[in-house]
């Protein structure tokens, strides 16, 4: 049996979820749902530690109790666990399949099933060009229609993924091609290499001196759910998590110039064959060409030097101005990725976090960070515990006792502070006051019209404790869009009351966005980088936020907690006006 994959546990934890959805099941179907989402995004590979620390070690996945626990191990060991299957067998239904057409949930589902026996996307589409499924009461002609054409989306259309789902993924299919006997170069390249927000599919580069062999191992990773296309130096393959990936053999001498013709992006590709057009010179996925003489293919710097150009990182080639950067020298020192010394929003079992300070503390130490900011949730937010001052208070001692135990890192006391609708903050100023760090975030009222969401923003930057605007635009990508908010107004006020923007990594926030980051950085705001993290694993996303700093042309001096504690306890301490 082929190991399986977080991706194989996430699908069927999903599709448990699903099912009980379908029986009216009213909490089952949202804990396994959640428990599919943490499976998929977890960061290390669940097989294995499931043989290292065995059911116990299960509990370590965000989201995932000790009955859950019991049903992936009983995957792991037999690829199947009894829920599911009495499920199944009570609804014989591809309901994930069938989930990804628009216009059909597990509701819809459920009814074509029981009415007219639709089991899986093929059943779907004979049945709506049948015309069977107008005559359903409550769907009609006009669902009929939709579904129809949903059906065809969903077979044109693989979907973008967030990058932070599809980043592990990647790297692990990148470290495998680098294993095989006989490839000298591997590298994924294409938007994952650019690091950008979501990705469409993930392009592969290898040098080898066995192409068949590099070729197998592909097809038969255990992510590969079917090959699509096959030739002599191209295998294009589709994952299990509904992508496509495409593998290709190019030629060693020549690797440089492809991984540039592979990374694009298309239009900086098109700006820098337009430059070398410019110099008599040709430029294509073999080499840098005069006339039949190959003057540069080997690395992307020989390519770009050759060029009259420096070294562009893949972040970069986006065609916004990096080229013209470029010829200036004048491109930014990007924030180099492994520099955030320190976590600044974290929660932990104070209000939502799975675990404790002292849990949370030890895993962030472990991951080589210096410190970690405690930011829970304040009393506006009830529903999660949120912290009064009284509490708050009693978790500062907790802080301190633990500070008192630990050697080389340390504990910041903080809050994540709701800002009420009229911009007030949820604590009083003597209780921030005694906070190491302050974070302000919106959590409700999300529907106010721009100016006034923008001044509430505002209203909480000029309190003189509010030290970083979590998640400015309050996006989750999928589920929220942005709450209408003028970012170029609040990002000066950033500036004016020397208030910091964060970059939530969290891969749904992804919030700032690169473009915001793009701005900020032009006018002089401080940016903080961190996690969000609720769970001890979410605290290893903190690169996918140096990723979204490095798309905005952050440099490392734009990254507050890319210093020292003792540099930003400084900068923290100064009061606000006076902050550079
Ligand atoms: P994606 O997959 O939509 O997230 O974005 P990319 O950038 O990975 O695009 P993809 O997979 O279509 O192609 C990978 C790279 O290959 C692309 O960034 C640039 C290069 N490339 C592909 N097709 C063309 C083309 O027709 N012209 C040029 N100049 N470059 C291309
Ligand atoms: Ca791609
Ligand atoms: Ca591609
Ligand atoms: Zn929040």
């Amino acid at each position: 049996m082929k190991r399986l994959s977080n991706a194989d546990i996430a699908r069927q934890l999903k599709e448990t979820g699903m099912l009980y959805a379908m029986l009216g099941e009213k909490f089952k179907p949202r804990a396994y749902e959640r428990a599919a989402e943490e499976t998929e995004a977890f960061g290390r590979d669940i097989a294995t530690l499931f043989e290292e620390k065995g059911e116990k070690g299960l509990k370590e996945i965000p989201g995932v109790g000790p009955g859950i626990a019991a049903h992936i191990a009983s995957l792991l060991e037999t690829g199947k666990f009894s829920e599911h299957e009495k499920l199944k067998k009570k609804l014989p239904i591809d309901v994930l399949g069938l989930t990804r057409v628009e216009h059909v949930g597990p509701k819809t589902a459920l009814l074509l099933y029981r009415k007219i026996g639709v089991k899986n996307v093929a059943d779907l589409e004979r049945a709506a060009k049948a015309g069977k499924i107008a005559g359903i009461p409550g769907l009609g002609k006009k669902t009929e229609e939709n579904i129809l054409k949903a059906v065809g989306f969903v077979r044109s259309d693989t979907g973008r993924k967030v990058l932070g789902h599809v980043l592990p993924l990647a790297l692990e299919i990148e470290a495998a091609l680098r294993k095989i006997p006989g490839v000298r170069h591997a590298a994924a390249a294409g938007s994952v290499r650019r690091r950008q927000e979501t990705i469409g599919d993930l392009d592969f580069l290898v040098t080898t001196s066995t192409p068949e062999a590099a070729m197998d191992e592909f097809a038969h990773h255990r992510e590969v759910a079917g090959t699509l296309e096959r030739g002599p130096t191209k295998l294009v393959v589709r994952l299990k998590n509904g992508m496509h990936a495409d593998l290709r053999v190019v030629e060693d001498a020549a690797f440089g110039a492809a991984l540039q013709y592979f990374t694009g992006s298309k239009d900086h590709n098109v700006q820098v064959r337009t430059m070398a057009i410019k110099k008599g010179l040709k430029l294509n996925e073999y080499g840098l060409w005069k006339g039949r003489t190959r003057v540069a293919a080997r690395t992307e710097e020989e390519v770009y030097r050759k060029l009259g150009l420096p070294y562009i990182e893949p972040e970069l080639r986006t065609a916004e101005g990096e080229i013209e950067a470029a010829k200036k020298r004048r491109l930014p020192k990007l924030v180099p990725y492994g520099s955030v010394r320190g976590d600044l929003q974290v929660q932990t079992s104070w209000t939502d976090g799975a675990a404790t300070i002292a849990e949370m503390a030890a895993e962030a130490k472990k991951l080589g960070l210096d410190y970690m900011a405690v930011t829970d949730h304040t009393k506006a937010l009830a529903m999660v515990g949120g912290l009064d001052e009284k509490r708050l208070a009693k978790q500062g001692k907790e802080i301190d006792a633990l500070n008192a135990t630990m050697k080389g890192f340390t504990v910041l006391k903080g809050a994540e502070c709701d800002i009420l609708k009229d911009g007030r903050m949820d604590l009083s100023d003597a209780a921030l006051a005694s906070l190491d760090f302050v974070g302000g975030s919106i959590h409700s009222h999300f529907n106010l019209p721009e100016e006034a969401q923008t001044a509430r923003v505002i209203a909480a930057m000029r309190n003189p404790h509010v030290d970083c605007i979590f998640h400015p635009t309050g996006r989750v990508i999928g589920q929220r869009p942005p709450y209408a908010i003028d970012m170029l107004a609040v990002l000066k006020a950033a500036k004016a009351t020397g208030t910091a923007m964060e970059i939530d990594a969290y891969p749904d926030r992804s919030d700032l966005r690169d473009e915001h980051v793009r701005m900020a950085v032009k006018l002089g705001v401080k940016l903080v980088i961190d996690t969000d993290a609720h769970h001890p694993s979410h605290l290893r996303y903190l690169d996918l936020g140096v990723a979204i700093a490095r798309r905005g042309w952050a440099e490392k001096k734009d990254v507050l907690n890319a210093r020292s504690l003792k540099d930003l306890m400084k900068w923290l301490k100064t009061p606000k006006k006076k902050r550079r």
